[in-house]
């Protein structure tokens, strides 16, 4: 493939669409670059680069302090893209949307946060077997802390999640269930609907881990009744630094701070300090005021090609993608569920991830390998990782055609 060649293959306009990502316009050892690792972090629209620049250049100020004119145009923006978020996935409330630095960020706030208020010893919070290190450690800090016990909902061999197994380890002992959306490294698209009202029927709050669901899933968080929704910017084509928290207001107006600084105080004695309103109670500190204005682009961005577009374009490379792969011999996928998005993950005969990576690396194809930053996930397949191919709306089936080239070359050259 090479940059100029008619791309005609989607419901997209690819071709137009790619120019938007000046990054795709640049060659890797003299090739086109062909990016597969859109889980780790998605490409920036020139839309966000030019709102960081714009910002920089002519209303660089801090937020929520000021009288001054840079100062209240910085605070003006900064909040427009709260509410183009919150607009985004339907939150009823603009002060729901909390700004982070990214879904790690929001995972621990409210680990830390909602468990200081509600979890005690013997309490026991679920997650599951494909969680991300992110959505496993803090809560086996606060569990520690509390003396309660982190339960794990099993997965099959496709690696979807037991539902059966769910149903029973739901019991009135769990204070929160706190699951992914999607599985960044088998492409799982779990059942989140059905888990929640599950939950709810228990009255047992739930976070989604939306880190490789937004980008790739229209969110109507209203119609999901999530209770919190974790999410970074820069995958889904925001920058890096930036995320974003969705909380219910009832459980936000009841959990305790989660730092102490600036903007998230009413009034500080040395006796005694009050807090702010939300989302403010939630934002001590300089925020990242220019990654959030700039996701707000993003978001812009996304809105314009349409959600609902994004998710039939990426199905229909990811099927490709599938179908493609299956036909090569000795390659066998981890993870085959029947609902999935995004990440393919899969291994060749005995070539370890990491030199097939490379090999394909050689070729400008970027893949990740490796175990994904869920361990646990690859301690049940007994495999040390997997490569890793995984999908946006620009990339395209002349793509995925060079990957299966890639990974033929590398057979031939270690098997
Ligand atoms: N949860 C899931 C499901 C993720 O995929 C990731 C990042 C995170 C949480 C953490 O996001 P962060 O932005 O706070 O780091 N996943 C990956 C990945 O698959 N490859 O690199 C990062």
């Amino acid at each position: 493939m090479t940059n100029s060649e008619p791309i005609t293959d989607s419901v997209l306009d690819i071709e137009k669409i790619r120019k938007d990502f000046p990054i795709l316009q640049t060659k890797v050892y003299g090739k086109p670059l062909i990016y597969l690792d859109n889980a780790a972090t998605t490409q920036k629209p020139r839309t966000v680069l030019q709102s960081l620049e714009t910002y920089y250049t002519q209303y660089n100020s801090n937020v929520h302090r000021g009288v001054h004119f840079l100062s209240q145009q910085a605070t003006e923006a900064y909040e427009e893209a709260r509410k183009k978020i919150a607009a985004y996935i339907n939150a009823r409330f603009d002060h729901e949307i909390i700004f982070t630095k990214g879904t790690t960020n929001g995972i621990n706030l409210v680990a830390s946060s909602f468990g200081k208020k509600f979890l005690k010893a013997g309490d026991e919070v679920l997650i599951s077997a494909m969680e991300h290190h992110s959505n496993i450690v803090p809560w086996q800090l606060i569990c520690e802390e509390k003396g309660a016990t982190l339960k794990v909902i099993p997965i099959n061999e496709q690696g979807e999640l037991k539902m059966d197994a769910f149903d029973e380890l739901l019991n009135s002992k769990v204070k929160i269930v706190a699951v992914t959306y999607v599985s960044n490294s088998l492409g799982t698209v779990n059942p989140v609907f059905e888990m929640i009202q599950k939950a709810h029927a228990l009255n047992i709050p739930v976070l989604i881990d939306g880190a490789q669901a937004i980008q790739h899933i229209p969110i109507d968080i209203q119609q999901l009744d999530a209770d919190f929704f974790a999410f970074s910017g820069h995958k889904i084509y925001g920058p890096t630094g930036v995320g974003v928290l969705y909380g219910k207001e009832k459980w936000l107006n009841e959990m305790p701070p989660y730092e102490g600084g600036g903007d998230m105080i009413k009034n500080v004695t040395f006796a005694k300090t009050t807090y702010n309103e939300l989302p403010f109670k939630f934002e001590a500190g300089t925020p990242d005021i220019s990654g959030g204005i700039a996701l707000g682009a993003a978001i812009d961005y996304v809105q314009q090609i349409g959600a609902a577009t994004i998710q039939q374009a990426e199905e229909e490379v990811v099927a490709y993608a599938f179908d493609r792969l299956s036909a090569i011999s000795s390659l066998r996928f981890i993870g085959d569920a029947k609902h999935r998005s995004g990440a393919i993950s899969f291994l060749v005969g005995n070539i370890h991830p990491f030199d097939l990576g490379e090999i394909l690396d050689k070729q400008s194809i970027a893949v990740r390998t490796g175990h994904h930053c869920t361990q646990p996930l690859m301690d049940f397949f007994h495999i040390p990782g997997t490569v890793r191919a995984s999908f946006a709306f620009y990339n395209t089936k002349a793509e995925v055609d060079e990957l299966v080239k890639g990974i033929e070359k590398a057979k031939r050259m270690l098997e």
